[in-house]
């Protein structure tokens, strides 16, 4: 497994390297299907069902404070990248604009491509959550989700929707794209949750 594509982590970084992953070269892409290509002019972002339904165009975005964030990167195929450098805008901030119902428990991210996937509101409501627009300094390329992409750092990657263009608020979980092809609800890489069992957990 090691080579070409993967690197043994030095022992300081080892430590920060889930169980079952090893350290990519690079910056690998992971798309299900086409890249989609967005402007920022056409670019729009939509919350609705168990919330006030809103649009947001590019510049609301950017209204918002910005800031650089420096996060660990996991992949459920087995490969991290430590230390990525985004600017965004947090997650917090941007529900701050939300008026939600008191019912809601779960999210479903929608995307431009119509990828999608779950995760809890506890989840999404992170203080170190965020939105992310560059990457090391550049605009984030598309194929890496560019113009606009969500980033969960603390679950996997799956979860870091690219192209994101919406929220759907709701109070009962529902399964997005892996999800229902078999992925983990949550995918929490410290526990290895990659894979869903018979139960369906
Ligand atoms: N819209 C969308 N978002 C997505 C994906 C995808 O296929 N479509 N792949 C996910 C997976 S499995 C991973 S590992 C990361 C990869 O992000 P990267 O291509 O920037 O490395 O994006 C996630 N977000
Ligand atoms: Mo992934």
């Amino acid at each position: 497994m090691l080579g070409k594509f993967f690197q043994k982590p030095g022992k300081e970084e080892s430590e920060r390297v889930p169980p079952g992953q090893h350290l990519a070269k690079g910056f690998p892409v992971l798309t299900y299907g086409a890249t989609p290509e967005v402007s920022i002019e056409q670019w729009e972002f939509r919350v609705w069902g168990l919330a006030k339904p809103a649009t947001f165009c590019w510049s609301d975005f950017m209204g918002l404070p910005q800031h650089e964030f420096t996060a660990d990167f996991h992949c459920v195929t087995r490969w991290s990248k430590l230390d990525v450098k985004w600017t965004g805008i947090k997650v917090t901030d941007f529900m701050g604009l939300i008026e939600l119902d008191p019912k809601v428990a779960y999210i479903m991210e929608h995307c431009y491509g119509g990828y999608t996937t779950n995760i809890s509101i506890e989840d999404f409501m992170r203080e170190e959550n965020f939105f992310a627009f560059k990457v090391f300094g550049e605009d984030l390329p598309s194929e890496h989700g560019g113009p606009m992409r969500l980033v969960v750092p603390h679950l996997y990657a799956w979860k870091s929707a690219k192209w994101i263009n919406g929220l759907e608020f709701l109070a009962a979980e529902e399964l997005g794209f892996w999800e229902r092809n078999g992925y983990h609800r949550r995918g929490e890489p410290w526990a290895e949750e990659r894979y869903s069992n018979a139960f369906g957990f």
